[in-house]
């Protein structure tokens, strides 16, 4: 159920950078599967006998570390349906306004319950790590950021500073920094500007959007359980490849990378 008007948000994500579906927009039985999948492919289980694109994080690896894994979708069937729903597709086409939107990669996101700084997620922005795929300045390529569990305060939520969008930080930032403080103030903000924080806040089967110019971060899960989620990257009709390259290898595998919305 959206309780949130599309144009608010339209206008949000135009104005901020980002913005929010805290209640859930995937159905519930969508997103226990999605669970159930995601708990599968950590233990390195698919039931697509696919497996997933070359991970930071493998089966066996430190359970108290960040778990980053890329292209679930092509590794589990009820991770692909999650990506695929139409809602979500409804959704990104409504707060896009594009002709059509496609997925070309996913990142699957489980950050463990932890009172230090192992799986925190440095302040960047997207678009500093996919310039080498994409024309960056011919390209809307944004993120739909999907909750599996109940994401608080206290576990470890995304932030987003809002307007960073329309400045160019250049290569400020890093996604794999732990010291958010520390990286915060490595990041010049243009006169005028001032950093604010809006934590996303989202219930199980909630959704954010950001674009891929817009700073975020993450810290620690203080909770008792993991956090779980979902970064599922787009773009919509308006966006130009640059060259080959491991992050657009799947663009004309519509299987692969699903075109989620068609106007
Ligand atoms: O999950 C997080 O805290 C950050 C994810 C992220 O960097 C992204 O979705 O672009």
């Amino acid at each position: 159920m959206i309780n949130v008007s599309i144009d608010s948000a339209r206008s949000l994500y135009e104005v901020d950078g980002f913005c929010l579906f805290p209640e859930p927009v995937i159905p519930a039985d969508v997103v226990e599967r999605a669970v159930d999948g995601m708990d599968a492919i950590r233990r390195g289980e698919y039931d697509t006998d696919t497996p997933p694109q070359g991970s930071h994080w493998k089966p066996g690896d430190d359970p108290d570390a960040l778990c980053k894994i890329e292209c679930p979708h092509h590794a589990s069937r009820a991770i692909m349906d999650l990506v695929r729903h139409p809602a979500l597709g409804d959704l990104v086409g409504a707060v896009t306004g594009a002709d059509w939107v496609q997925v070309w990669w996913v990142q699957l996101l489980y950050k463990p319950p932890s009172d230090d700084n192992l799986a925190n997620i440095g302040w960047h922005a997207d678009r500093q790590y996919w310039n080498v795929a994409w024309d960056i300045s011919r390209s809307d390529l944004f993120t739909a950021w999907i909750a599996l569990s109940d994401v608080t305060s206290d576990s470890g939520p995304m932030r987003f500073v809002p307007g960073t969008h329309k400045v160019d930080f250049g290569d400020a930032g890093d996604f794999w920094g732990q010291d958010l403080d520390a990286l915060r103030d490595t990041i010049p903000m243009p006169d005028g500007m001032s950093w604010r924080e809006v934590e996303a806040v989202l219930r199980p089967g909630g959704v954010s959007i950001h674009d891929m110019r817009t700073l975020h971060g993450s810290g620690p899960n203080r909770t008792s359980g993991p956090r779980r989620s979902f970064a599922i990257h787009m773009r919509t009709n308006r966006s130009e490849t640059n060259e080959e390259s491991n992050l657009t290898r799947f663009i004309d595998d519509e299987v692969k990378a699903p075109i989620i919305y068609r106007k």
